[in-house]
């Protein structure tokens, strides 16, 4: 990886700011701007910086590593899957599995009523993959994650109304609510499913080892139910709420003097 100057070097070197991916860093499910990319790369310069997404490391590298280069040459901290997939200057960190807490019996049962739901749903369009399977979580769509950027769109003002996604989680924890599960709504047209406490607070506790001053958490949902809302409200993070990538610009640039 690129030599990269050392956290204590750094004139903020005991400033962490973690950022959510969708809606904070980029577009959702879209790439990051050029200006987005070069403020970090200026951020970087003063004070350590990470990402904390939802989606896995495969997806996250499409939306921020946009010339082709490794993601973590750009990050100090990379955490997809909430933390679940965590690599600290390029090195991995230990990580832990959903299958392997859940077991297969389990798991099977919980997809045999997640899919037999979805057949039956009248919704607009159907396409693909109804079930992500991750490692730190099941990623479940009723669309089918292969719906185009339009079908997405649309998908997600269809659910506004219809509240396809909500409906569906409900039922999952009262069916379910034996199996310790939390289902989180952070995305267009999936939800997110994994145990409870691997949220984004999850990703802390591979921050908390350096002892940085202050860890700042930027989110667009911040909001209960969303998927940023435990991390931001947080007692070991300062918390910053936006509503798109610009604003995360903005607060970067107050609070970095840039
Ligand atoms: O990062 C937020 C969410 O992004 C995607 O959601 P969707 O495809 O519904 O827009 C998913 O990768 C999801 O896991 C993630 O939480």
């Amino acid at each position: 990886m690129a030599s990269v100057v050392p956290f204590s070097q750094r004139e903020r070197g005991d400033v962490i700011c973690l950022f959510d991916v969708d809606g904070t860093l980029t577009p959702a499910r879209r790439t990051a701007s050029p200006e987005m990319l070069d403020l970090l790369k200026q951020v970087r310069q003063k004070a350590v910086i990470g990402f904390v997404g939802g989606s896995d490391l495969a997806k996250i590298t499409e939306q921020l590593a946009v010339h082709g280069q490794n993601i973590t040459d750009d990050f100090d901290f990379c955490f997809a899957e909430n933390g679940l997939t965590a690599i600290r200057l390029g090195k991995e960190l230990e990580s832990q599995s959903f299958i392997k807490w859940l077991g297969e019996e389990k798991y099977k049962k919980l997809v045999r009523f997640i899919l037999h739901y979805i057949a039956d749903l009248d919704i607009p369009i159907k396409r693909g993959t109804f079930i992500e399977f991750r490692n730190g979580m099941i990623n479940v769509s009723p669309i089918g994650r292969n719906a185009s950027v339009n079908e997405r769109n649309e998908f997600e003002a269809y659910d506004k109304e219809h509240k396809v996604r909500a409906k569906l989680v409900e039922l999952l924890k009262k069916e379910f609510a034996d199996y310790g599960l939390t289902y989180s709504i952070g995305g267009q047209i999936s939800f997110d499913v994994f145990p409870h406490s691997w949220d984004k607070t999850y990703a802390l506790k591979f921050v908390e080892r350096e002892n940085f001053k202050e860890i700042h958490f930027f989110g667009d949902k911040t909001y209960q139910g969303g998927n940023d809302y435990e991390i931001y409200e947080d007692p070991r993070t300062i918390g910053h709420a936006v509503t798109k990538p610009e604003d995360t610009m903005a607060e970067l640039r107050k609070l970095f003097n840039l």
